[in-house]
């Protein structure tokens, strides 16, 4: 309804519009055309004051409404993010102060400059000091957004601190796959001709074996035993509040793009080239629910590039939880290897099972 309101506004802004400049046209038929060209000319001149102050309004009219839905409200979720939201903030504001100083002057000189009899033009051709103001003056503010842009972005790619969780994304067509390297802290080795999307789609090397490589000739792998105790799901990271994670961002296929909104982080995934960052999540699940008031918050891992047609579906979700409550979790876990080839023990206990039931079932 409000919406409909507003383009009515709008509208009818651009109906009166209309009908001045039709009366205009119908005075200076009847004035004649000089007379017509001044009276035009007055009319436009007070119509780009009016043009301003609308347009003025609505910008801040419009930031009223929208900037409390956007994400920006809710502050940052990591904070590593709250530099990035300080970078955005000074930007807005130098941007915004020079809009609005270069658009009220346009607006006022379009009026104030208007043709008026007995009233010359300056020829003014050039100035070498005006050009060396407004070159060196964007040069030296955008210089250093640039250099405290470069900053940050070198300290969230850089070496994450020694506490950091590490935790390997992979991007795929279309979906998310987790990994963490197990209780031995080291992730095992993979090479994509392993990869099976029924039961190893990261392609993990936990049997010795040997594949083709893409000429065709035969390639031993070695089993890794790091790779035994590697936990793998899709769709649900966890990571843990106040402590450091450092992703370790890699593709199966095309190039995807992490992009962790809440946490003000974003990194492409490039197949065969991984790439890194690290930032420390502030705030629980259960926290930003409450700060959030909306009992169905989650923290979303999204895909900010274009991958092919599933795209929009690459949604997969952060669990920000405490340390007891990431131990308890990571407890229950089970790793993949152990799904996949079942300890020996147990097959066992079944043989023996088996042959007891064999046995019995025989007398
Ligand atoms: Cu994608």
């Amino acid at each position: 309804m409000q919406m409909f309101l507003v383009l009515a506004v709008i509208a009818l802004i651009f109906l009166v519009i209309f009908q001045i400049s039709k009366a205009a046209e119908y005075v200076g038929v009847l004035k004649g055309e000089n007379e017509s060209r001044k009276q035009t000319n007055k009319v436009n001149g007070f119509l780009m004051l009016a043009f301003m102050v609308v347009g003025l309004i609505g910008v801040w009219y419009c930031n009223e409404i929208y900037a409390p839905k956007t994400l920006q409200a809710q502050g940052s979720a990591s904070y590593q993010g709250e530099k990035v939201d300080s970078m955005l903030i000074t930007t807005l504001v130098i941007t915004g102060v020079v809009f609005i100083i270069t658009q009220i002057l346009l607006f006022w000189f379009a009026f104030k400059y208007q043709e008026k009899e007995g009233k010359k033009v300056t020829f003014f051709v050039h100035s070498t000091k005006l050009e060396i103001l407004w070159t060196s003056v964007p040069v030296v503010v955008l210089s250093i957004l640039v250099v405290i842009g470069l900053r940050n972005w070198m300290s969230f790619t850089s070496e994450a601190p020694t506490n950091a969780l590490q935790v390997e994304v992979t991007g795929k067509q279309f979906g998310w796959i987790f990994r963490y390297a197990g209780k031995d802290g080291e992730f095992g080795k993979k090479y994509y001709r392993m990869i099976d999307a029924s039961d190893n789609s990261l392609g993990l090397i936990w049997k010795d074996t040997i594949v083709n490589r893409a000429n065709g000739e035969p390639q031993q792998l070695k089993d890794d035993k790091y790779s035994h105790d590697d936990l793998v799901m899709e769709q649900t990271m966890y990571v843990i509040k106040d402590r450091p994670v450092k992703l370790i961002i890699n593709s199966r296929d095309v190039i995807h793009d992490v992009g962790l909104n809440h946490f003000r982080m974003k990194m492409d995934a490039v197949p065969g080239m991984p790439t890194t960052m690290w930032f420390t999540p502030k705030y629980t699940t259960t926290e930003m629910k409450e700060r959030t008031k909306n009992p169905n918050f989650q923290y979303e891992i999204s895909c900010d590039q274009m991958c092919g047609n599933g795209h929009y579906s690459m949604k997969g979700v952060i669990e920000v939880v405490t340390q007891s409550e990431y131990d308890a979790w990571q407890a229950k876990q089970k790793p993949k290897y152990l799904t996949i080839f079942p300890p020996v023990e147990i097959l066992k206990t079944d043989t023996v099972i088996k042959t007891t039931i064999a046995a019995v079932t025989k007398k």
